[in-house]
Formats: structure tokens, sequence, C-alpha cells
């Protein structure tokens, strides 16, 4: 049976990460394989860099599912349309939908007709049961972890869940598939970059993130022997995607001995990880630091200040940050990672952040604005104070409530904080600077990324986006919630 997969074009992709980080739609990679296994026919289109129509694809495939990938809560508005463009082209076909938002906060695609399955969870298995199933015009009720359409416009779940899965037994990624896009994955000045996966989920609790709710507190690892060869097939620059590098040393030290095993060394590899592992595993990261020329730490530093990371419940603390950036600079890492702004911020507070920037040469990270993400707790303890919810807002670079400071001075601050860091093209690295490292043919595109990042130091871009009343009345300020929330 033919399968299609999609990766959306999110509408919104102006700040944050967006315009620099464009990456592959890995978790659809994870569902080709299987469904691949299972014998149907499978093809990937990433519409961020598809030149075709989608009528067209849809024409000459005919594919009798589709499948949409919906990882960020960003992608439910081009989620929504695609569904119902899919069901106009041909009523027959089956359209799915997964991936981390929906699977976390299945809400945001209520009122949608055009969907008949929601994947709640991991796609692997639920993706080829629910192919099985139409393939034998069998009811979908039978599979495992889907939400299916209750006749009103809402969801409800089928009867069992499925457990979660063993990765030793999970495919590597099907990396052929999404080869005619290879070249445009990039983070910022690496081109092209290749993703990879060495484990699923997150043992920590941050009220923020929605990783350890979806996987359910859960954390499993690919199998050594599945990772080598998963890294033998990417190329030479390596974003591992992992919410927890390190996350379990022991492990990590038997993981590192299989990829040195392996000739293969990559020229850049990016890592997420944590302030208190670093800072304690210093022998562990000796052992990794020669598998890339240059070795990238991304550290959700979260806040500058103790009361900051307390108010948070990261469980991390600021002396460990500290040394962490230590850590990594000593043994040859370069550090990176992101701050979450708080509306709250008073002028006092982003000057510390300035001192505390300064005084750790900390220019390489970002600067995202406090947002509850649909599915976490936080999300649900905000609801009242919430005046927001256009999900193309929710890209962690717009105010959904009312700041402490007046909305054009917070803006003004967090501009400032940006122009701070590199992506300051007229600032700390200069344009040509970025120029400098890349190859000749990738120039053009280097300066086009550069260009739209500018966008992030310019208070007049956010002004003209945010949804937040300029100059509140006192009611405005502390009055009720939007009509319209969406339903809990
Ligand atoms: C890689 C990544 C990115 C990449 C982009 C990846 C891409 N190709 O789009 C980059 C770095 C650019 C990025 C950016 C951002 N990201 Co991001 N990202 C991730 C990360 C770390 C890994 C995603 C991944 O590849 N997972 C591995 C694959 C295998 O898992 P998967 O995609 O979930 O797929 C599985 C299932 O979900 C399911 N499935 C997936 N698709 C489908 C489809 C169907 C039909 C079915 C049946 C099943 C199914 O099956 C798959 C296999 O089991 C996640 C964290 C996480 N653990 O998910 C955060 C995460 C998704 N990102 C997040 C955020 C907040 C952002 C940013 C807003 C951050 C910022 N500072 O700007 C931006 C937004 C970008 C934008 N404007 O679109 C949040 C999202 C929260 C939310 N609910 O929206 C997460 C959860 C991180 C977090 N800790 O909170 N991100």
């Amino acid at each position: 049976m033919r399968v299609l997969l999609i990766k959306p074009r999110p509408t919104a992709v102006q700040f944050g990460l967006a315009p620099f980080f464009q990456t592959e739609p890995l978790g659809l990679e994870y569902l080709a394989s299987a469904l691949i296994a299972a014998g149907h026919q499978v093809r990937i289109v990433d519409l961020r860099f598809e030149r075709r129509p989608l009528a067209r694809i849809l024409r000459d495939y005919t594919p009798r599912v589709v499948g949409i990938a919906c990882l960020h809560i960003l992608d439910v508005p081009a989620t929504l349309q695609l569904a119902s463009a899919i069901k106009q082209h041909d009523a027959t076909v089956t359209v799915a939908v997964g991936g981390h938002a929906v699977g976390s906060y299945p809400q945001a695609l209520v009122g949608c007709r055009s969907i008949d399955a929601i994947c709640a969870a991991e796609g692997e298995n639920t993706m080829a049961a629910l192919c099985a199933a139409v393939d034998l015009r069998k009811p979908l009720s039978g599979v495992p972890s889907l939400l299916l359409p209750d006749g009103h416009g809402g969801f409800q779940p089928t009867a069992e869940v499925a457990p979660w899965l063993d990765l030793a037994e999970v495919r590597i990624p099907n990396r052929e598939l999404i080869q005619p896009y290879q070249n445009n994955y990039c983070c910022l000045n690496y081109m092209p970059v290749w993703t990879m996966e060495t484990a699923r989920g997150c043992p920590h609790r941050c009220k923020f993130c929605s990783v350890w709710q979806f996987y359910n507190g859960s954390c499993r690892c690919h199998s050594p022997g599945n990772v080598r060869a998963d890294f033998e097939a990417t190329g030479s620059h390596l974003f591992i995607i992992d919410d927890l590098f390190w996350g379990d040393p022991e492990r990590s030290r038997e993981l590192a001995s299989a990829l040195l095993a392996s000739p293969v060394r990559k020229r850049w590899i990016l890592v997420q990880s944590r302030v208190d592992l670093v800072s304690q595993n210093a022998d562990l990261l000796r052992q990794w630091r020669p598998l890339a020329r240059n070795f990238d730490i991304f550290f959700g530093f979260e806040s500058p200040t103790r009361e900051g990371l307390r108010s948070l419940q990261t469980g991390a603390d600021i002396t460990r940050t500290v040394e962490a950036v230590r850590v990594a600079r000593a043994l040859g890492f370069g550090v990176t990672g992101n701050f979450i702004i708080d509306p709250d911020y008073t002028e006092e507070d982003f000057r510390l952040l300035w001192d505390f920037l300064d005084a750790h040469q900390l220019y390489r990270v970002g600067f995202t604005i406090l947002t509850p993400l649909p599915g976490t707790e936080y999300f649900e303890q905000s609801r009242e104070k919430l005046q927001v919810f256009d999900w193309n807002q929710y890209d962690l670079h717009h105010l959904l409530w009312q700041p402490r400071l007046p909305v054009e001075r917070f803006f003004e601050l967090y501009c400032e904080t940006w122009k701070r860091t590199v992506l300051n093209a007229a600032g700390r690295k200069k344009w040509w600077k970025w120029m400098a490292q890349v190859e000749i043919r990738q120039m053009g595109r280097m300066l086009r990324i550069l260009r739209r990042t500018q966008h992030m130091l310019d208070p007049r871009a956010y002004l003209a986006e945010t949804q937040i009343p300029l100059t509140p009345s006192p009611e405005e300020a502390g009055g009720p919630p939007q009509a319209g929330a969406p339903p809990r």
C-alpha cells in the first residue's frame, strides 16, 4: 500500500530557532523504516523545501494513507490546512496526524473533521498497525494508542494503549527518502546537517518542558550497534537530538566506546545536556571529545539567578552552571544554550542577565520568552493568565500575557539582549566572519539566513506581531482570560 508522510511548513517562522535551524523530519524517517519493513511503499515530502504543489504529489502518487507530522504546536495551523486540503483532493484517503505536539496536546485538533486518526504516542508500531488496518479494511478502533473522531468534532482514545517500544528493536531511520532535501538542512553555518537520536525521554521534571510528559517519564536507549550504524549513515555535521545527552553516564561510556571503534569522525557534533551532568562527568566528556573536530554542547541555562531557577523547578543550581561552562571549555567543547526570559523581568533583571553573559563570555546563546507549552502542567496552571491562544505565537518569542514592564520596553530590552550575541551581524561577530565559515556555494544561503535573523534584534518586528495590548488599562492588565480559550 502507498503511504505518504508529510512534514508541514509552519506558518510562523520568523523568530526563534526556525530561521537558522532547519533540520530533517527524523520522526518520519523512523516511521518510514517501520512501514517499509511491514511491506508498504513510502514517500516523505518535506513541504518546507518541496517545490511541487501538494495536489500534484497526491495526484501522481495516489497514497491510501497520508501521515502528517505535527512536532511543534506551531505546526498545528499548517497541519489543519493540510488535512483539509488532502480530504478535499480525495475524501477516501486516510489522514493520520502524529508527533510530539499533538501527542502531548491532541485538544489542539478538536473541531477538525478532516483527520481520521491522531497518534498519541510513538509512531513506529502504531502507524504500521493503522496502515495494516486500512489495507485489510478493518476498523481503526482495533489499533492501540490512537484517538479517533467521536462524530462531534472531538476525538476519543481507542481501547488499548500500546506499550513503550523497546528501542533495541526499532530500525534505524530511513535516510534515503529525504535525500532530495538533504542539502537544505542546516544549523546556522553548518550545512548540510544530519540529525540522529540515541535515546528517547528525560527523567527530569522541568515544569515548562513537555518531553517527560509525552514519554510519561520513561527514558529508553537505542542499542549501541544501531547507534553506530546510524552514526555511520549520517554526514559530517551531526545534531544529536536527545533531550538529555550523557543522561546515563554508564550507558554513555559504552556508547562512546562503540562509536570510537568506528572509523567515522564528524566535523561538527551538537548535543543537548544539563549543567549538572557536565560539571560532574569530565571523564565521560573527555571520552566523547575525539568524535568530532568541533563539538558543541547546548545547555538549558534557563535563568541566571538562583531564584529564577527555583521558580522553574529545574533542580539546577547557578554554581553548577558556571562550573559546567568551565569544564566544557577546558575540555575543548563549544558552549551554547538558552536562557528563559520571564515576562515578569524588571529592568534590573535584564541587567543581571547581561552581567552574567559578560562575566562568563556567553555570546553563542539564545533567549526565549517563558511560554507555557500545551501538554505541560505549566500550561494548565497558566490558563487563567494566558491572553493568547493563537498557536502561531507559541514560538517562545511572543508575549502571551502582559509583562511587568510596558510591552514596548520589554521588547526593547529583549532585543538588546539578543544584540549581545553572535547573531548580531553588526556586533560581536560581523557578517563577513560568518561568510568565512561556509563554502563559497553556500554563501548566498548563509547571507539570507543571517538577514532573516536580524529581525530578532528589532523590537518593531515583535511589536508588529504582539497580541498583547501596548498600553493596557488597569483592567486589561489583571483582567479575565480571553474568550476562545482551547478546551482542557
Ligand atoms: C529536533 C528538534 C527541533 C528542531 C526541528 C526539528 C524538525 N525537523 O522540525 C529545531 C532545533 C529546529 C527545533 C526548533 C524548535 N523547537 Co524543537 N525539538 C526538537 C527535539 C529536540 C527533537 C524532535 C525529534 O526529532 N525527535 C525524535 C523523533 C524520533 O521523535 P518525534 O518527532 O516525536 O517522532 C515520533 C513520534 O512523535 C511519532 N510521530 C511523529 N510524527 C508522526 C506522524 C504520524 C502520522 C504518526 C502516526 C506518528 C508520528 O512517531 C515518531 C517515532 O516514534 C524536540 C524534543 C523531543 N523529544 O521531541 C524539541 C521540541 C519538539 N521543540 C520544542 C520547541 C519549543 C522548539 C522551538 C519553539 C524552540 C525555540 N527556541 O525556538 C523551535 C520551533 C521551531 C519552529 N519554528 O518550527 C518543544 C516543543 C513543544 C511544543 N509542544 O511545541 C520540544 C518538545 C522541546 C522541549 N523540550 O520542550 N526543534
